[in-house]
């Protein structure tokens, strides 16, 4: 059977001559003006990036490599006894477009599970952190340390040639991820005092062992949701701040390890991936204060006292989106077969129905309806994970495996360094007022 790095080394050159024929046919083509607002308005919707992993559309929501979620959850090999899909399958798909085999994923569970050892000095890194210190500063320092041992930073050092630098970069990619269960398990227990971190056994799936490192294995349901998430998680197409600045500082050719370090600082913003963490506070200060059974009318009073606060309504809105996430509904969907009558998903049930014409009618919003990060904590709480400000980290797990995917495709296909030109607004008034 073939391994992932053997499949890849086939569709590499094949995948070389496809850009060389679409560039050659349609490279002077023009995607369409560039309007003065998309300078200052952070780029929304300028067409800038190329990642063939995964693409969103505003109504419909994410497909990896042209599948649904859905169809991930059908397609992608199983656990035994499971029924959400391994993330092994998912990361093999967002690598090669293809399906992989049971036995393809199994390998991969094995070969992660070879290489998931981190060195001593990180695990004294993280060990000698203030347990004050967020779970994600602590997760991005001991990545960034992880360089140390990057076989492309090596292999660039000692001067190979620009055709090779995939195969190092997928060696990195793939210890990246291997590792990254030793790191969240050794954040959360020296954070939330749960003792030493168990060894990784090789004989089950990675998210079984990352389950295992946070002390949840026991509960099977909770490693089924740790299968869902992880693949609802790990990629959004390229633009995102946590895809995209993984990619643009990798296209500097600084090792995976420092390109992901990087993408993990963005994912860290409250705006990002950090809502997941700000959702759950923002419910839980809710409760506080309007009691855990608050009728509608309470509930929308407190959604307009968060906005007339000047703050976000966490884990509504997007960028891109403009219909409900369908991450969103693959969360729901596994409350209402696991937790149904649970009281915090009830409220957040409550919030859904409330919060989208709250925000219509403020009016600023382009969309009103809920993200991902709007229903992630509840299924964690559920399980016990209750510590609300290690969330971002397992989002950072999962974001792992699409980043690492596009590191790889980067190098593979020669991506340059990126460089957008910047203007002053000095410049854009003499453009068109011409002083
Ligand atoms: N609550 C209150 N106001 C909101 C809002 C929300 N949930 N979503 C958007 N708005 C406001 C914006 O703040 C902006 O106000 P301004 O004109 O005063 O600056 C206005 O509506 C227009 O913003 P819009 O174009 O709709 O949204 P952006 O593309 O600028 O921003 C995010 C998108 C996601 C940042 C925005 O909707 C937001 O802040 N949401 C809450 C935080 C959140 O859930 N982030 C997670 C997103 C994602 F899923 C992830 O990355 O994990």
């Amino acid at each position: 059977q073939q391994t992932l790095k053997e499949r890849l080394a086939e569709l590499i050159p094949q995948e070389l001559e496809q850009v060389k024929a679409v560039r050659a046919e349609h490279g002077k083509k023009s995607f369409g003006p560039v309007l003065v607002d998309q300078l200052y308005g952070g780029m929304r919707g300028l067409p800038a990036l190329i990642w063939d992993g995964s693409v969103l559309d505003a109504d419909e929501g994410i497909r990896f490599r042209g599948k649904t979620i859905t169809e991930c959850q059908e397609l992608l090999p199983k656990a035994p006894g499971g029924s959400e899909p391994l993330p092994e399958g998912l990361f093999w798909l967002l690598v090669t477009g293809e399906i992989p085999t049971q036995e393809q994923v199994d390998a991969l569970s094995k070969d992660w599970a070879a290489r998931a050892a981190i060195p001593e000095f990180v695990e004294e890194l993280l060990d000698r952190c203030p347990p004050t210190l967020h779970p994600m500063s602590q997760f991005s320092l001991a990545v960034t340390a992880l360089n140390h041992d990057s076989t492309f930073a090596k292999a660039y050092s000692q001067g190979i040639s620009k055709k090779e630098y995939w195969g190092p970069v997928f060696e990195d990619c793939m210890d990246l991820i291997a590792k990254l269960p030793n790191i969240a398990g050794r954040i959360y227990r020296n954070v939330y005092g749960q003792g030493k971190v168990p060894a990784i056994d090789a004989t089950k799936d990675y998210s079984w062992n990352l389950a295992n490192v946070l002390g949840f294995a026991e509960k099977s349901d909770f490693v089924e949701l740790l299968r869902l998430y992880i693949t609802i998680h790990s990629d959004h197409e390229g633009g995102n701040v946590s895809a995209h600045t993984g990619k643009l500082v990798g296209s500097a050719l600084s090792d995976p390890f420092l390109a992901f370090g990087a993408s993990l600082n963005g994912l860290a913003g409250p705006l990002h991936g950090l809502a997941n963490q700000e959702v759950l506070l923002w419910l839980r200060k809710m409760q506080s204060k309007i009691g855990v059974d608050a009728s509608d009318e309470t509930v929308k009073e407190y959604v307009w006292s968060t906005l007339k606060g000047g703050q976000v309504v966490p884990g509504y809105g997007h960028a891109v989106l403009r219909k409900t996430d369908p991450r969103y509904s693959a969360q729901r969907e596994f409350a209402l077969k696991h937790l149904p009558e649970d009281p915090l998903f009830k409220l957040v049930g409550q919030v859904y129905n409330i919060v989208p014409g709250v925000l219509l009618e403020a009016g600023k919003a382009k969309n009103p309806w809920p993200n991902v990060d709007a229903h992630s904590g509840v299924l964690l709480t559920y399980y016990g994970l209750d510590q609300m400000n290690f969330y971002t980290v397992l989002f950072g797990v999962s974001r792992a495996f699409g980043v690492a995917a596009q590191l790889i495709w980067d190098r593979a296909l020669g991506a340059p360094l990126e460089r957008p030109k910047s203007y002053s607004t000095a410049h854009i008034k003499k453009m068109f007022d011409g002083k």
